[in-house]
């Protein structure tokens, strides 16, 4: 009998389905692995292809003891294809065939609907490792290059998962579509990554921890509502990626939360009360709370971008058609359809912002970007009582929705963070107070030198609170490979 719960490890690529006697995907997917396994030694430099990671691996999707760790060399990790188990009796959740039984295979209808929703999901996973590539080399420790290593490999693993769909369920398009997904490359002027925010650059730990407390999230929010598919393959693929997540998630909140619980240390330490002293600060080899700030509003606004138009026919579409559901969407209570609904989305009239309501249907980006924007506060606001308890008087927080946007209304619009619209003039010459400079690059730049010393961190980070697995503090977490 099949074993749903627990991973097979009999064919090369471990699976809770079935491959072993699904020979057509299992042979596509074989095919598919040595160009996976080439993107992969070119991106990860070779010295730490070699060294051992103590690594989590999904071995199971049972919520209990779904993960063992171990310490695997990268290119060894067993990257397998993981769906969650199947919801008996489960029901398409929204939009016109609300109630129908979900589909086991592909509805023709929404056949390329659905597989370019897969396929953008698909493209932003390698297109993070690419972005976070270089990071390796500047780790402030063991404890942090072990759970960069540990977000990239699962961010190849949910390759897997996008690529195992298109292989199964599309036929020779899914199969372009799959060796598309390792040739375009983040930032690339001939091919790039299909979204935004997956062509700018992560350049050093501090853009790390931000992409993953911000960008990883909407992946959370994008993987919440594709749960929700009513094409049930693709809801229990992303329910388990869902697991997953939440750790790349933790890594950001609490990497961004050690920065800035170090900088107040040292300002308390040398008694300088004012956060936005900012050459003395710098001068203790740690990162001021107003770059910190800088930083934090251009990843939120990158992230932002991610959740595409505020009113979308696209989106309307997909909810419509039981492709893509709302957060949370079986919890709501409505008819799920929204033929009658209204949601408010800003707009920019003559240069005001005005909230104006608009068909809930055509709103379904919007909503999921509320939702998103509610998930966000909450680590900005245990970032801010770090701040308080340190005595230092400083807030961080979120700009408003019409700041430094790039897809929707606001784009290009002279909005500050405070939400006023401003001229363009004006918000042109204020743009290094509001986001990360040349010169606030370079000081963070000059700031990641590696430290790989177990239970060693650099001086501008501080030590986490509890280690991985329940690891003591000094635990060598990467056991470097020495040429
Ligand atoms: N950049 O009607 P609209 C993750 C395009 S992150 C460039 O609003 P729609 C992860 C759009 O494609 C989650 N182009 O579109 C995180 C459309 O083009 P076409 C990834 C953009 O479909 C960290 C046109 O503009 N998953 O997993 O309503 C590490 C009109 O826009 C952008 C998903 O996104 C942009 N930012 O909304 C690792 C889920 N925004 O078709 C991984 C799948 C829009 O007219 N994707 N455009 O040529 C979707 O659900 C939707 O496609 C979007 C866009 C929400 C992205
Ligand atoms: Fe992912
Ligand atoms: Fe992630």
């Amino acid at each position: 009998m099949l074993d749903l719960i627990n991973v097979a490890y009999d064919t090369q690529i471990p699976n809770n389905v079935g491959l072993s006697t699904d020979k057509r995907v299992l042979k596509a997917l074989e095919r598919w692995h040595p160009g996976y396994i080439n993107w992969w030694n070119d991106l990860i430099p070779e010295k730490f292809q070699k060294s051992l990671i103590y690594l989590r691996t999904a071995v199971s999707v049972d919520p209990k003891g779904w993960a063992k760790f171990d310490y695997v060399k990268m290119p060894e990790y067993r990257w397998g294809v993981l769906l969650a188990p199947q919801v008996e009796d489960r029901i398409i959740p929204c939009g016109e065939h609300y109630g129908k039984p979900a589909w086991q295979e592909v509805p023709g209808e929404y056949r390329s609907m659905l597989r370019r929703l897969i396929v953008i999901q698909g493209d932003t996973e390698p297109a993070s490792v690419e972005q976070q590539r270089h990071l390796g080399k500047t780790a402030p420790s063991l404890y942090d290059m072990r759970n960069l290593f540990q977000v990239n490999v699962e961010e190849g693993r949910h390759l897997w998962a996008m690529v195992y769909l298109l292989q199964k369920y599309f036929g020779a398009d899914g199969r372009e579509e799959a060796d598309d997904l390792l040739r375009r490359q983040s930032g690339s002027e001939e091919a790039p990554r299909m979204l935004g925010a997956f062509n700018e650059v992560t350049p050093d730990w501090l853009s790390f921890f931000m992409f993953t407390y911000f960008t990883d999230r909407d992946g959370k929010m994008q993987l919440e509502s594709l749960a929700q598919s009513g094409f049930d393959p693709l809801s229990r693929t992303c329910r388990f990626m869902l697991t997953e997540e939440a750790h790349h998630m933790f890594v950001g909140e609490t990497g961004v939360g050690r920065i800035v619980e170090r900088t107040c240390q040292a300002m308390n330490d040398a008694g300088i009360t004012d956060p936005y002293d900012i050459e003395k600060i710098r001068a203790l080899g740690v990162i001021d709370l107003p770059t910190i700030q800088k930083k934090l509003n251009l990843h939120y606004t990158l992230s932002l971008d991610l959740f595409g138009q505020e009113v979308s026919t696209n989106a309307a579409n997909a909810f419509n058609a039981g492709i893509k559901g709302r957060y949370m969407e079986t919890k709501i209570e409505d008819d799920h359809q929204l033929h009658n609904d209204t949601y408010p989305v800003s707009q920019l009239v003559d240069g005001n912002i005005e909230v104006v309501d608009s068909p809930a249907l055509s709103a379904i980006n919007m909503r999921l970007r509320d939702d998103y924007t509610r998930d966000a506060a909450g680590g900005v606001g245990r970032w801010n009582r770090v701040i308080a308890k340190a005595g230092i008087e400083f807030e961080l927080s979120l700009p408003h929705e019409g700041f430094h946007r790039q897809i929707g209304v606001f784009t290009g619009a002279p909005v500050t963070p405070e939400g006023r619209v401003i001229a363009k003039d004006e918000w042109d010459a204020r743009r290094g107070e509001w986001l990360p400079t040349g010169a606030d690059g370079d000081f963070i730049q000059s700031l990641m030198i590696p430290v790989s010393e177990p239970g060693k961190f650099a001086g501008w980070i501080a030590p986490p609170r509890v280690g991985i697995d329940n690891k003591p503090g000094d635990f060598e977490y990467v056991q470097l490979y020495m040429a």
